[in-house]
């Protein structure tokens, strides 16, 4: 096997994001579990400075390894590929899930139906989150553009409800590009049906208990059954679970096409 050794030029490490999020605790997983990744670690920032780390490393042709997921911009922004995962650490393919607070339906019976007719496709996700990395757009201006061109999904999300006067609704998120797009279109459909909309961005850890602590109404970055499987474990009985809001999700290690390494068994041969 010619597999090339980059754990020097990696200095050993994997470049994580924020420290509550789930690829995160997989990937601090995998160290433990692949033996050629022993005494390797995994550093912690934002995803906005993973983001930033990659783009730099892309440009200089130089070896590194990211946790990423799928939906995202940087697939169609750079060549990329996930490491194959023998150990199956990082699980299958995974839905997003919107989660919201136990008597929402009753207070809130419009909102709630939104929220739980809210369903997309991986390619929806995508545009949004291009025009915001690709055009500079903002997460509003991104998300309004991308309601305004699709009324016909948009009008499923909102079939069967009616228009409120001013009811406000809190929903919560972290501050991954996946999710700021979603919430950020969720956000601008459910102004559009006249309600007074507060989207809060914090850590994995918070944003899973504000919901179930009735703090906040719901959030629509439930990464399931494996990234946040802890966090649903925790929760689900002070939670009410609206299924799926976008299928064929993913997350792994991810690694420039031009490195010449396939699986993460190979990353320190
Ligand atoms: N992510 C994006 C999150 C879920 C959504 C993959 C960075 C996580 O790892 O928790």
């Amino acid at each position: 096997d010619n597999t090339p050794d980059y754990s020097e030029e990696v200095n050993y490490t994997i470049t994580g994001i924020e420290a509550g999020a789930g690829v995160v605790a997989a990937a601090e997983s995998a160290v433990e579990e692949y033996e050629n990744l022993s005494g390797w670690e995994v550093s912690t920032s934002s995803s906005g400075a993973m983001a930033q780390e990659l783009s730099s490393a892309y440009e200089n042709e130089e070896p590194i390894i990211v946790t990423g997921w799928t939906p995202h911009w940087k697939f169609a922004k750079y060549d990329l590929k996930y490491l194959e995962d023998p150990n199956e650490v990082f699980g299958g393919e995974e839905e997003i899930k919107t989660m919201v607070r136990e008597g929402l339906e009753k207070d809130m019976p419009n909102a709630y139906k939104i929220l739980d007719q809210f369903q997309w496709e991986t390619s929806d996700m995508e545009e949004v989150m291009l025009e915001i990395s690709e055009e500079g757009a903002s997460p509003e201006e991104a998300a309004q553009n991308w309601v305004d061109n699709n009324a016909d999904k948009v009008e499923a999300w909102t079939e069967g409800t009616e228009e409120v006067d001013g009811e406000k609704v809190t929903l919560v998120y972290v501050n991954w590009d996946s999710e700021i797009a979603s919430t950020n279109v969720i956000k601008y459909v459910l102004e559009q049906q006249g309600f007074d909309v507060t989207i809060t961005a914090l850590d994995n850890g918070p944003m899973w208990e504000s919901v179930a602590s009735g703090e906040a109404d719901g959030m629509v970055a439930a990464w399931l059954p494996g990234t946040h499987g802890a966090q649903y474990e925790r929760h689900q009985d002070s939670l009410e679970d609206l299924g799926a809001n976008l299928t064929g999700a993913k997350i792994g290690l991810v690694v420039p096409e031009y490195m010449e390494v396939d699986s993460i068994e190979d990353l320190q041969p």
